[in-house]
């Protein structure tokens, strides 16, 4: 069945607005995904909606308290099957494809997107399963990151990509940074296509955007060939 990501935030919004198009819009309206949103102060108690309070300790900024974002939280994470609730935040672990992958088979997630200096450590403690960041800098709330996580998991679905955008070509699919890509016209004011790509010879042309790919991610990404396992070809295509 589809996949279902549960997301609660004060800005539902943010979220929805940002999966409306592309490839991940498309596996909503085919039934791929669903994703939901809940807001904490639709679960507050007091007139003002209050979602937010002053730091124990003192301190500038607000923190989320616990009440209203239980109350989203519980219902987020209700219904069968087991949840895995993931809360955004940069003091998580970074997100790696390898982990979008994990989280992609599903069937549930639900994720906690964080506002103000942040959530009151005792519910972090109480009802999330872990914590992750989708980079080193500082957003204004989880949302766009949810955002980011949700898009990473919705283009993986079953029946979201095309054959053509096959998600096993994707950069870090097999550890490497993607090859380059070229169309028509074959010249240019911009220069010419690699001939190689025109030549016909299928095997000539996989050879050269495994090369490439590798001559990129060695360039750019040392860290992550140190961390690839090669095939025998690929090592011999780097030390030519
Ligand atoms: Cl998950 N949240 C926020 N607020 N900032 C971030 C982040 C998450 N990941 C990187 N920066």
């Amino acid at each position: 069945g589809a996949m279902r990501i549960d997301v609660v935030t004060l800005f539902p919004e943010l979220i929805e607005n940002c999966l409306r198009s592309g490839v991940v819009g498309r596996a909503q309206e085919r039934g791929l995904l669903a994703v939901r949103t809940w807001n904490p102060r639709d679960f507050a108690t007091d007139s003002h909606r209050t979602v937010d309070d002053r730091p124990c300790g003192g301190g500038p900024g607000m923190v989320m308290m616990i009440g209203p974002l239980q109350a989203a939280l519980e219902r987020a994470q209700d219904g069968d099957g087991p949840v895995r609730t993931v809360y955004l935040s940069p003091q998580g672990v970074r997100l790696t494809q390898a982990k979008v992958a994990q989280f992609a088979r599903g069937p549930r997630l639900v994720l906690l997107c964080g506002r103000y200096e942040g959530v009151d450590e005792r519910l972090l403690a109480h009802a999330v399963d872990e914590e992750v960041s989708i980079g080193d800098y500082v957003l204004s709330g989880g949302e766009l990151a949810a955002a980011v996580l949700i898009d990473a998991i919705g283009r993986l679905q079953d029946g979201a990509l095309n054959d053509a955008q096959s998600a096993e070509q994707d950069s870090f699919s097999d550890g490497l940074l993607d090859c380059p890509h070229y169309t028509r016209p074959v010249r240019g004011a911009l220069g010419d296509v690699p001939p190689v790509l025109l030549s016909g010879d299928h095997a000539a042309i996989r050879r050269w955007r495994r090369k490439q790919a590798l001559g990129r991610t060695w360039l750019r990404r040392p860290d992550l060939l140190a961390r690839t396992e090669l095939d025998a070809e690929s090592r011999r295509l780097l030390d030519e």
